[in-house]
């Protein structure tokens, strides 16, 4: 019996916390997957380590190529080289308050890098590679109607991040639209895990209280506490990418879960978790979390962790992803918490 040809996936991020959740799926559907990883000092492949060693190495399904979506060049020879089924765009500056520091770098990465990937597409005249482009709930920024967002709300970027995303969402658009190409946009909402990066807020929340319980860490120092955010599971939302490009034509969906929580809500439900009963006190810069037991400042506010502008208010509606990709969440916040948490106690232990 003839054998079903694998198909072949090119991540660009894959040493990222979607990249390593989306490389995770892949590898379970039987793809050959090649990944691209920048040049650095130090190997920074923690997050994909362990699926080399769940492979059988005679029969190799993961190739990671040194690249970086600034060197257009470069970018074309992998694509060019590979000719994949699919190609997913997870590659950015992806931190919204960086990008105030370095927009110009942010701007080359995550709007310019998105056109580097799609124009080697063009050039090569691929028909068949598809596109998939990690847009941003960021692209929403200002959101004048606290209701859930979709696909047909208004984008009003906050940050050079946010922009970029912007850029890089209707440059997919256009691809599709002036050359056929079948690029798709998930706009996915706030997503988290175990391997988030440490400055994102979740993270600094659930690996700062699990030290403080543990007593290796003495406080915890955060910026804007009341923003709402809409915060998934990563592992959820990489099935979402693999989905839309699996969907009979190129589209844009909105990937989330349809439940608004604060940052200081996200706090309290990570600290009633590990046992810590927090007091608040004072507004403003000079409110404070303390610890009922002991009488301790555990939480305070530095205003360097503000940004010039903020998002307020983030909240998605997955009705059409829903309807048509079959796709909807299945771990609830309080699920992604206590997954954060026992990895976190898992390293102290
Ligand atoms: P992440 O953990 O920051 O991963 C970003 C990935 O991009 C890393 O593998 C990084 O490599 C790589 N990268 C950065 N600059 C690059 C360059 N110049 N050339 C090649 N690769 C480069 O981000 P994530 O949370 O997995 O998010 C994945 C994508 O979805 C990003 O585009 C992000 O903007 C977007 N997004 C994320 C969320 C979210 O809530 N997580 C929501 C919506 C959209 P290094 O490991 O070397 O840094
Ligand atoms: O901030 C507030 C901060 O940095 C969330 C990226 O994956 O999701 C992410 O962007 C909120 C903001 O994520 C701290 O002001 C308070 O309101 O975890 P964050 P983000 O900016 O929402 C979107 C969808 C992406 O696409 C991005 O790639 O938390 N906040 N105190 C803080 N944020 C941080 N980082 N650190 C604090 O100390």
């Amino acid at each position: 019996m003839a054998q079903l040809k694998k198909k072949i996936a090119l991540i660009f991020g894959i040493t990222g916390q979607d990249g390593s959740y989306l490389a995770e799926l892949l590898l379970k559907k039987n793809y050959i997957i090649h990944g691209v990883k920048r040049r650095s000092s130090s190997a920074n492949t923690e997050r994909i380590d362990h699926l080399f060693d769940s492979v059988n190495f005679s029969n190799k399904r993961i190739f990671i190529h040194y690249g970086d979506i600034s060197d257009g060049t470069s970018t074309l020879n992998i694509i060019n080289k590979i000719k994949p089924d699919e190609i997913y765009n997870l590659a950015a500056q992806s931190h919204v308050r960086v990008s105030f520091d370095i927009p110009e770098y942010t701007a080359d990465i995550t709007a310019l890098g998105a056109l580097r990937i799609l124009e080697a597409i063009r050039i090569l005249n691929l028909k068949k590679t598809k596109y998939y482009q990690a847009s941003s709930s960021e692209m929403y920024g200002l959101v004048k109607n606290k209701k859930s967002l979709n696909e047909l709300t208004p984008f009003h970027p906050r940050s050079v991040y946010g922009v970029s995303k912007v850029f890089a969402y209707h440059t997919a658009v256009h691809y599709r639209e002036a050359y056929g190409i079948f690029a798709s946009n998930g706009i996915l909402f706030n997503h988290e895990s175990p391997r988030r990066g440490p400055t994102f807020v979740t993270k600094k929340i659930v690996q700062g209280l699990t030290r403080i319980k543990k007593g290796i860490q003495k406080k915890l120092t955060l910026g804007n506490l009341y923003a709402v955010r809409d915060w998934g599971h990563a592992k959820d939302y990489a099935i979402s990418m693999w989905k839309i490009l699996q969907y009979k034509k190129p589209d844009d969906w909105v990937i989330a879960t349809n439940k608004e929580n604060t940052v200081k809500k996200f706090l309290n439900a990570t600290a009633k978790k590990l046992s810590i009963d927090i007091i608040w006190k004072g507004s403003g810069i000079k409110e404070k979390g303390i610890d009922r037991k002991t009488g301790r400042t555990i939480v305070d506010i530095d205003p360097k962790y503000f940004r010039p502008s903020e998002v307020d208010f983030l909240k998605g509606s997955y009705s059409k992803a829903k309807k048509y990709l079959k796709w909807k969440p299945s771990i609830s916040t309080n699920e992604l918490i206590e997954d954060m948490i026992k990895y976190e106690l898992s390293k102290i232990d």
